[in-house]
């Protein structure tokens, strides 16, 4: 056995996001990009390296396989001591995060662009986890794109990877390759979290459930646990098989992309509860027969119900919400008398949070939430813990939505999505406005009055550190927000995120149209942002 050492030249452009590097498929295929990459995190990394267990796995999108041999070889030739990588080189994000913590590694890679397309044509990604299972924080990620910018070389075993699909043990260099079912680790989690007998009593009293996996890593982990341990029908969940292009699908749960599920969920003939996760398994779609639930009301209801749950039983110890969130879980928080903590977008933020033990639970309007059992969000722990709470209080999911917004008034909330506007230009919205924030406040715009309006900045509780210019938020005296960022994901050109929200006390007011009843809100925005003008689009390309 032995080890290549390969001169390479550095790519100015592998700068992480919001999550890990993300680009185009073609982009990650340019000679030495990968193991240029993996190489700078194991240098970060360091020498903590040494002997030591790296977790690796991935969403099964296009280039996975061959990534994750690529990193093998690489690990192997670094002095990692033990590789742990799921079979056929897969790992949900939450399952990745939960290994990386029950086997003490110290950190993991994850293979994956969550819930961006794949396939030749589609993108791919690369992301370093820590010690706790969490995304590597801003220094880290900061370090890892220096290193990246100054490479000139990186180490690889010239012998293949071990066959990815056969479990057991394997040599390659120094370092043990350990390949492991991907879900038996994380399935035995979710059992200590939430009351498997009771979900199972709910199936065998008829409730009818459909769940799809959107061709993507979750179908395995779903079948295991809601089909075979939970006893719901064969066919509760679709789409099971992970594909490599998510079989031409957009693998992002929300009411857009999910479409079929949507339409059964809206049908005559609705099941009694719907769920989605995405490419990684992550996030989560939740659907009440006849009712989207939006991701910031389901992590509101998570927090004022979690308690029925054994994993949760002893309340919870504060909750965190990414800024762009309703703040539907801030009056939970309030009336549970909790902390709630206010963070910029991406999974990264919670983390010291959640180490601290200063919250137990946390969530995006992404359709992201989750707690303190790992350190990313996990797609189907949130569609376990709303089944616990189904089977708890023998409420209808729809009911359960609405006797909420009953007792803590409602949020009405939307995203309004303009992808692959010019990057220039959105740059141009964002510094124009940031520029125009101080003159905002009293200012009017059809009924609404602009209370008060900033940049949102975090100052971490845990390590002080601060994290400027995370997006603009525009309070409206009328108990409305508009808040602007440019997402940290895409791929082509800028994505301007817009979110819109008015809170709504008179539950006589809680069943109207969500895009009506935002429809100011939204006019508002447009203008004082304009879109238009920046963008030369008139409307957003994906509302949610
Ligand atoms: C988006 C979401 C953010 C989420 C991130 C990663 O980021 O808005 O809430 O944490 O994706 O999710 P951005 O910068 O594009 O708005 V995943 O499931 O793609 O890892
Ligand atoms: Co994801």
């Amino acid at each position: 056995m032995s080890i290549r050492i390969v001169p390479t030249r550095p790519y100015a452009d592998q700068k992480p996001g919001t999550s890990g590097l993300r680009k185009k498929v073609a982009v990650f295929r340019q000679p030495h990009y990968v193991e240029n990459f993996v190489q700078a995190i194991l240098d970060t990394v360091g020498e903590r390296l040494r002997g030591a267990t790296l977790v690796l796995g991935g969403d099964g999108r296009f280039l996975n396989r061959e990534a994750a041999e690529t990193v093998i070889r690489i690990a192997a030739a670094n002095g990692v001591g033990r590789i742990l990588v799921g079979q056929g080189g897969l790992l949900s994000t939450p399952a990745a995060s939960a290994l990386i913590r029950s086997s003490g590694a110290v950190g993991g890679i994850i293979l994956s662009a969550s819930h961006n397309p794949g396939g030749p044509e589609g993108d791919f990604g690369i992301k370093y986890n820590m010690a706790n299972g969490g995304p590597a924080p801003e220094e880290v990620t900061g370090a890892i794109y220096r290193r990246a910018s100054a490479l000139t070389g990186y180490r690889i075993m010239e012998e293949a990877a071990p066959n990815l699909d056969r479990l057991g043990e394997t040599r390659l260099g120094e370092a043990r390759v350990e390949v492991v079912d991907p879900v038996t680790n994380y399935a035995a989690l979710m059992e200590q979290l939430v009351d498997f007998d009771r979900i199972a009593g709910l199936f065998r009293g008829g409730f009818r459930m459909r769940f799809d996996a959107l061709s993507a890593v979750t179908g395995p982990y779903a079948q295991e646990i809601l089909e075979r341990r939970l006893g719901a029908p064969a066919g509760t969940v679709v789409n099971a098989t992970p594909l490599p292009d998510f079989g031409g699908h957009h693998p992002d749960p929300n009411p857009v992309h999910a479409e079929a599920l949507m339409a059964e969920m809206m049908g005559p003939d609705a099941p009694d509860f719907g769920a989605a996760s995405d490419g990684d398994g992550d996030r989560n779609m939740i659907v009440a027969p006849g009712l989207f639930v939006t991701p910031s009301d389901s992590l509101a209801i998570l927090a004022a119900q979690a308690h029925r749950a054994p994993g949760y039983s002893r309340g919870l110890s504060g909750v965190a919400r990414s800024m762009p969130t309703s703040r539907a879980v801030d009056r939970v928080a309030k009336r549970l008398g909790v902390p709630c903590y206010e963070t910029p977008t991406g999974w990264k933020f919670f983390g010291n949070l959640l180490d601290s033990g200063r919250i137990t639970l946390c969530g995006e309007e992404s359709a992201g939430t989750g707690s303190d059992h790992v350190r990313e969000k996990d797609g189907l722990w949130a569609v376990l813990l709303w089944l616990d709470i189904l089977a708890a209080t023998g409420q209808r999911a729809d009911d359960l939505v609405r006797a909420h917004w009953a007792e803590y008034g409602r949020d009405y909330y939307t995203r309004h999505d303009y992808e692959e506007v010019d990057a220039a230009a959105a740059q141009g919205l964002m510094t124009a406005l940031r520029e125009r924030l101080a003159t905002l406040p009293g200012t009017r715009f059809g009924g609404l009055t602009v209370e008060a309006a900033d940049d949102f900045a975090y100052a971490d509780p845990v390590d002080g550190s601060v994290t400027a210019a995370q997006g603009v938020r525009i309070l409206f005296a009328e108990d409305a927000r508009a808040v602007f960022r440019l997402s940290g994901t895409g791929t082509v050109g800028a994505t301007l995120r817009v979110y819109l929200e008015r809170f709504e006390p008179d539950p006589a007011r809680h069943a109207l149209p969500v895009q009506e009843v935002l429809a100011p809100i939204i006019a508002a925005a447009r203008e004082i942002a304009g879109i238009e003008a920046h963008t030369g689009r008139a409307e957003p390309s994906v509302i949610t």
